[in-house]
């Protein structure tokens, strides 16, 4: 405390103190009563005991099975992997490595887009952390891990209250063999809006320094003018550039000729030039359909010497056969996740895969019984987040109707919920299919999908159509994001926006039509960084000053929990969401070989003023906790 002290007074800020500074300034020996780590935990474990987890249902505590994790030996080490051939040969070694490869490669995606699909993103470092080590070691064949990036950045900051840098760097040191690779929105970061070009540079730069490996880097609007600061970033950190072009319409469908197969090889020869290292094909939504994808990489191979590297989402139930042709096409990696996190609205099953290839010489390479006990950790893992499960349990087909990218579903679902229209889920799909329309057929996918879905909650809470839009708009106040994307914010789509909608959008201001990066002012890291060090009187990293840059009010309340309640991303999940039951005992590793043994003993009556005291045993000694009682 006394060196905090020091280095949050205003005169050692400021640079203004001399040899008698300490002397002379007495308040730096006041130190405040603090909360030690084992009662800020506590706290944060009473308060949801009895108030429950913002968002989910409140019960008691369910019993949940032990998660199966597979034993292995740690002594042993990880065969070696992609990522040995990445620092060994740097990014043109793993391209001439995949080219070489004759099975179809595979990206792991359970630790990212497979729970931001099926679970609205929220699967904890710690149930990652968990099966890390067993993962390195049975998984050694895959070209890569998705497991940050896209959604994730944030929830953990918004709703699990846990640092992602922490998290990436925890599963770098678990997982030395694989490639890393994470989704980066190009000028949008892991955001919803352009940044500045300093915040995408520093993000690529400390991103990659911190364990990321290959940057699938994709605009919302496929706008290659949108995406030139993140290639370049990526390309000086010597790294892997994956750039995607997002997939949408249908090639097969001759009246939807906007996005037809030459448009997209007409992408993929920019990207190309761009400098990409390999090429990803993003069906953001699942609607390639299997001849299509067949069509689509046998054109694409034809037009870039560069390897493909294809993205699905199995909410149609097609994923595997149009993997299964886009094998036959040549394609040279596509994205798996392990059964238990496979299907619906995530990524076709690997396990799955791999028998469907069976007898075809492109067949991954992988220990299937590896998959299957690494799938049954998840199966137990995911019963932890049930309540944020999508309700979709069977193929929808109505996909190809409505269009809506799988990492959004289940985020879009939560959100109508939470503005009341849980029941008109049905009505805002159907919205979402006739917004794109009326927006003149976009390409939909983070942000531009959520400015799509912000206005199909809109329209439906409001009662309006697409007519009402156009003979009131100048009287209707739109949702934020949608002025923003007409406004040019986002960049351009394909074809120009609808003009008449724009002009009711905007209302007589003007829409930009150069990249939004060129008109934002750099952020000022060292200012960011001092003001953070002022306000939360602790050393600030690198990290933190980015987060801020990106989010500065959820990277507030972050940290402001923090303070509260210390690091929470240690309690175990079903804890973290639903506290304890009476008598129970749990353990929470603070650091490792230093475990915290909790057991809640009693639980008081409300008193007066609404609060409970919490009595609580913490390695042996009685701890009381006071509540307030918020039902
Ligand atoms: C994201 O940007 O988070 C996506 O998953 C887009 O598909
Ligand atoms: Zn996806």
């Amino acid at each position: 405390p006394f060196l905090e002290n020091v280095m949050k007074h205003e005169s050692f800020l400021s640079g203004e103190y001399n040899t008698s500074f300490i002397d002379n300034t007495p308040e730096l020996f006041q130190f405040p009563k603090r909360k030690d780590r084992g009662t800020k935990m506590l706290s944060y474990i009473g308060n949801v005991t009895i108030n429950g987890f913002p968002g989910i249902e409140k019960i008691d505590k369910p019993e949940f099975p032990k998660a199966r994790i597979p034993k292995v030996n740690l002594l042993d080490h990880p065969s070696n992997g992609t990522k040995q051939i990445l620092d060994a040969q740097g990014a043109e070694g793993v391209v001439k490595w995949v080219k070489e490869q004759k099975e179809v490669l595979l990206t792991d995606t359970t630790f990212r887009d497979a729970h931001q699909s099926l679970l609205a993103t929220r699967v904890r470092t710690v149930d990652l952390k968990n099966i890390a080590e067993s993962s390195a070691r049975m998984q050694s064949d895959l070209f890569s891990y998705e497991m940050w990036g896209g959604a994730t950045f944030d929830v953990a900051y918004r709703f699990l209250k846990e640092d992602p840098w922490m998290r990436l760097l925890t599963l770098r040191e678990k997982i030395p063999n694989v490639l890393f690779q994470m989704l980066l929105r190009a000028s949008n970061a892991v955001g919803y809006k352009n940044y500045p070009d300093n915040v995408i540079k520093e993000f690529v730069q400390k991103s990659a320094y911190a364990g990321i490996d290959v940057f699938r880097i994709f605009d919302s609007l496929n706008w290659i003018k949108g995406m030139e600061v993140a290639i370049e970033a990526v390309r000086d950190s010597g790294k892997l550039v994956e750039a995607a072009i997002c997939y949408t319409g249908d090639i097969l469908d001759p009246s939807r000729s906007k996005y037809d197969t030459d448009y997209y090889k007409a992408l993929a020869k920019e990207l190309e030039a761009q400098g990409a290292h390999i090429l990803a094909i993003k069906d953001m939504a699942g609607l390639l359909k299997p001849e299509a994808a067949y069509r689509l990489v046998s054109e694409l191979k034809a037009t870039v010497d560069l390897p493909i590297h294809l993205h699905t989402h199995d909410t149609s139930g097609n994923g595997i056969f149009q993997y299964a042709r886009a094998a036959d096409a040549g394609v040279d990696i596509v994205d798996t996740a392990l059964g238990s996190m496979g299907g619906l609205t995530s990524q076709p099953s690997a396990n799955t895969l791999y028998y469907a290839l069976n007898g075809n010489s492109r067949q991954p390479k992988m220990d299937i019984n590896h998959f299957e006990t690494l799938s049954h950790y998840w199966e137990d893992v995911r019963k932890y987040y049930k309540d944020f499960e999508s309700g979709m349990n069977s193929p929808h087909s109505e996909i190809y109707k409505h269009e809506m990218p799988g990492g959004q579903y289940s985020n879009l679902q939560q959100q109508a919920k939470a503005v009341g229209l849980g029941s008109r889920w049905e009505e805002v799909k159907d919205m979402y299919a006739r917004v794109n329309q009326l927006f003149g057929d976009i390409v939909k996918v983070t942000p531009s999908s959520k400015v799509v879905g912000d206005m199909a909650l809109f329209m439906v809470q409001n009662d309006l159509d697409e007519e009402n839009i156009l003979e009131r708009g100048k009287s209707i106040d739109f949702p934020d994001s949608v002025i923003e994307l007409f406004s040019g914010y986002l960049g351009q789509p394909h074809g120009g926006f609808p003009i008449e909608l724009q002009k009711v959008i905007l209302k007589g201001r003007e829409a930009i039509t150069v990249r939004p990066g060129e008109l934002l002012e750099d952020v000022d890291f060292e200012k960011i960084k001092k003001e953070l060090f002022h306000e939360l009187g602790r050393p600030i990293t690198d990290f933190d000053a980015i987060a801020h840059a990106l989010y500065p009010k959820v990277f507030k309340e972050y940290t402001d929990t923090h303070q509260l309640f210390g690091d929470v991303s240690l309690i175990d999940t079903p804890t973290f969401f639903y506290g304890m039951c009476l008598g129970e005992e749990i353990e929470v590793e603070i650091e490792t070989g230093k475990t915290l043994i909790l057991k809640l003993v009693s639980i008081g009556e409300p008193r007066e003023d609404g609060t409970r005291v919490l009595y609580f045993d913490l390695n042996g000694q009685q701890r009381e906790i006071v509540i307030k009682d918020e039902s």
